[in-house]
């Protein structure tokens, strides 16, 4: 290879930006100045700042591969970045440069903002959380790798239409992606079919290789992680799958190129969309061929680069290596990595599985039994044989050690199997997980009680070392710096600027709390966040918000356990409360609810068209004016929770208790300073500990009670002792909200009747509208509604991503920071 002098730092001035952005516009773009388009706007500054990710990009990379350190890989089928823009010019702390350059030119910053679409590649918490980990990694230095896929299509575009969901394909990448490189160098090749052949390799060894396969190509395509002001540049590397010439050869000779490039298309299918389900697995081939093709190629990819430094000597890899499985869906790398060591390096079992055991790390996201993931084996073995011997292998040692330690219990053998035996047999790819990891995690401190306690018992029993508890977080940088920079410049000259690193910082704000100024300058930023999330509802939902209000949020994907409708049970019972008359002390409220259906969850879809209907009536009753407002937002996603959490009073975080695994969104608006209403539920338990009672709105069972009150729960009781709930109920029924859609609503209404509704929604209603009215009245006093905001803020430090990165590190992962 040649060696080129690489050219000196480009200069952070006003004037070197300048310089570059009108060369961008002008030499790369080929625009007209004067005539230039906000999309070529928006892609010269985007250049001009990426010209400054990449050579700190490539310093990251040199250090990271010559200082011989240990890394961690966080493997992820979604990572819901955003935009990047905003971020890249925050940790590389040039907006206010980029801000003077433009104004000479009178642009305004956010309208080029605008034009960058959400990279949308996750559904919903899970997704988020890769992506808030990323920037924590980057910030503390430490050299974590993000292995994803690149879809082509990213989380559907949510229309509503006469108030139901409708699906719109999300081609975010149509007008090209500026943060990518694509790094062909680097591509690997992904089996599947064909069948497993033993043969005796030169030593006598008997040996397997996987032979008449298909081979598809993975392509990387990396991305940019830059950490917050400290030079460091990770990298975010998704595959895309590209059809390789072995994959058409046979078609091709046969003269028969139209179906070589129908052969094509089928390989290229594996990255072309993500599955739109959060927290229900939907068992398609397609998503397991995903899967793997993430495994495969991003463990070839961590070997090939092992390699490449030390030969193929594995003694240190288990000291050097670390890989994050975020759930289960990439768990299919444990076996994926015996059959590499095996295979292709020549290890034996023992070495390889001591390797595979000691470099990998299970992360689970859910409790919920429809989002376990399982896979037929009979799918396995077509898609997969040679990995699914090696699942067989594990699992008969596994069970070996069970015997052993609890002899002659076959029952246990039969319940802890990673193979479920029956009609059809299943691959428990948790089981899977648990068996090939070091480390297990939840990811709040009730989510992983209840894992030992229940979902994993027996595997504690056996290894109880393995399970520990990482609290999620998300950064701050995003969620407070980026998004609410009056916020921003208020935490700055009230207690310093070193809370962006440091969010614990944040509790030098209960100084504050009684100062007069800062309490009026904290409901000033308040009230123009409001004004701004005003702005956006006018604009997206067509209905007026009155800033005075109460903002009352409910923003997550739509599910039943998550229970948007006992939140419109609410809406429903002031509606009537209203109509009543019954309105001393009242509160004027703003009720905004949003989020995505998995398009075939047909309950989720009913409450979406619920939620719509209700919205009508009550918005256009004159009785109701600005007492009560409702609104559904559509397309919910990043860019838009960035203006929502700034702008909401009251954080609605009401699940059913023990199904919420942590929860995120709670963080970001009590950061924000808005006040919880929940249950005890997942993270919202440790923010009402930081937070103290009295600044947390509780109501509802506890996730015991929930358990204990299942057996003889009895609904149709509970609402007809409650005049209220039964009047509420009753105006359900009547149809006043579908007059001319009669019954559409039968099924929805009849959960909350139903004596197994599982999220028993009923029992918590009137602690709910009890604790929905100690809110209404806190927020009539401002006083107390304005400590009550500061110190959610003040008392929010732990739930940043630097806090859970630096344990993942301390407890999991143990790097040096670089
Ligand atoms: O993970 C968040 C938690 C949140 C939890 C979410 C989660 O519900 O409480 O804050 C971060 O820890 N997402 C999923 N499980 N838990 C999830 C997402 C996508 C899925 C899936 C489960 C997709 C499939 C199956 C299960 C599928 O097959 O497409």
């Amino acid at each position: 290879m040649k060696k080129v002098q690489a050219l000196p730092p480009l200069g952070m001035d006003k004037a070197a930006i300048d310089q570059d952005f009108r060369r961008h516009l002008g030499h790369t773009l080929g625009s007209v100045e004067a005539e230039a388009e906000s999309r070529e706007l928006y892609e010269a500054l985007a250049l001009s700042v990426r010209d400054r990710l990449m050579e700190r990009w490539k310093a990251t990379r040199v250090a990271h591969e010559t200082s011989g350190n240990k890394r961690a890989y966080y493997l992820s089928l979604e990572f819901l970045m955003g935009r990047a823009l905003g971020n890249a010019m925050l940790n590389l702390d040039m907006e206010k440069s980029v801000k003077e350059a433009l104004y000479e030119y009178g642009l305004a910053l956010e309208d080029i903002e605008n034009e960058e679409a959400d990279a949308g590649l996750g559904n919903g918490g899970l997704g988020r959380l890769a992506a808030c980990f990323l920037d924590s990694c980057a910030t503390l230095n430490l050299p974590v790798v993000g292995y994803g896929i690149r879809y082509e299509y990213g989380m559907f575009r949510q229309e509503i239409q006469d108030g139901a969901q409708v699906e719109e394909p999300d081609h975010w990448l149509r007008n090209s992606y500026v943060w990518e490189v694509q790094r062909p160098q680097d591509t690997r090749h992904v089996k599947f079919g064909g069948r497993s052949e033993f043969y005796v390799d030169s030593n006598g060894a008997s040996r397997v290789r996987w032979v008449d396969t298909e081979i598809v190509l993975a392509v990387p395509h990396d991305t940019a992680i830059p950490g917050y002001e400290n030079e460091t540049v990770n990298t975010l590397r998704l595959w895309k799958a590209a059809a390789s010439d072995a994959f058409e050869l046979g078609e091709f000779n046969a003269g028969r190129y139209p179906e070589s490039v129908a052969n094509k298309n089928e390989a290229e299918h594996i990255s072309m969309v993500l599955y739109p389900n959060d927290s229900s697995e939907n068992g398609k081939e397609l998503r397991l061929r995903q899967q793997y093709f993430l495994a495969s190629a991003s463990l070839q990819d961590v070997l090939a680069q092992w390699v490449k430094n030390n030969g193929a000597n594995f003694d240190s890899f288990a000291e050097k290596n670390c890989f994050q499985l975020n759930d289960t869906h990439p768990s299919v790398a444990v076996a994926e990595l015996m059959r590499l060591l095996m295979d292709d390096y020549e290890l034996s079992w023992d070495r390889a599985w001591e390797i595979t055991s000691s470099t990998m790390a299970y992360t689970n996201h859910t409790l919920l039994p429809e989002a376990l993931e399982r896979w037929p084996v009979s799918l396995f073995r077509k898609l997969l044989p040679r990995v699914v011997d090696i699942i067989f292998e594990i699992n008969a040692r596994f069970l070996q050690q069970v015997a052993k330690k609890w002899p002659g219990d076959n029952e246990r053998q039969r319940r802890m199997s990673i193979i479920e035996e029956g009609h059809e047999p299943q691959v428990r790819m948790a089981y899977l997980a648990i068996a090939g990891s070091f480390s297990i995690n939840g990811v709040a401190a009730l989510h992983t009680e209840l894992l030992i306690d229940g979902l994993f018992r027996d595997f504690c029993e056996l290894w109880p070392h393995k399970f520990n508890n990482k609290t999620n977080g998300v950064t701050p940088r995003r969620w407070i710096a980026s998004c609410n920079p009056e916020l921003r410049e208020l935490l700055d000259s009230t207690i310093g600027d070193q809370w962006v690193t440091q969010l614990d910082q944040l509790d030098k704000l209960t100084d504050s709390v009684n100062d007069k100024k800062f309490r009026a300058d904290w409901n000033q930023v308040k009230l123009n966040n409001k004004q701004r999330l005003a702005q956006l509802v006018k604009q997206d939902c067509g209905v007026e918000f009155d800033t005075n209000s109460m903002f009352d949020v409910q923003v997550k994907r739509i599910h039943e356990y998550k229970r948007q409708l006992l939140n419109l049970l609410h809406v429903v019972y002031l509606y009537n409360r209203i109509k009543k008359g019954q309105i001393d002390n009242w509160t004027p409220r703003s009720v905004l609810i949003g989020g995505k259906a998995a398009p075939g969850y047909v309950m989720a879809k009913q409450i979406i068209k619920l939620i719509s209907n209700v919205a009508q009536m009550v918005n256009n009753d004159p009785d109701v004016g600005s007492k009560l407002k409702l609104a559904f937002f559509p397309n919910y996603r990043v860019t838009a929770m960035e203006v929502i959490c700034a702008g909401t009073d009251l954080s609605e975080q009401v699940s059913t208790a023990g199904k919420e695994a942590s929860g995120t969104g709670n963080m970001k608006f009590m950061m924000n300073g808005a006040v919880t209403i929940g249950t005890l539920d997942g993270a919202n338990i440790e923010i009402r500990e930081e937070v103290g009672d009295d600044n947390f709105f509780l109501f509802g069972l506890t996730a015991a009670e929930v358990e204990a009150t299942r057996p003889h729960y009895d609904p149709q009781s509970i609402i007809s002792s409650d005049e209220e709930f039964a009047e509420v109920m009753a105006l359900l029924d009547s149809g006043h909200f579908n007059q001319f859609e009669p019954g559409i609503f039968d099924a929805v209404i009849a959960t909350i009747r139903d004596p197994q509704d599982p999220w028993m929604t009923a029992a918590d209603f009137r602690t709910y509208v009890d604790a929905q009215e100690r809110a209404a009245q806190a927020y009539l006093d401002t006083e107390r509604w304005t400590t009550m905001s500061i110190l959610n803020s003040a008392k929010s430090g732990k739930f940043s991503s630097d806090r859970t990165i630096a344990e993942y590190n301390k407890e999991i992962w143990r790097l040096a920071d670089n």
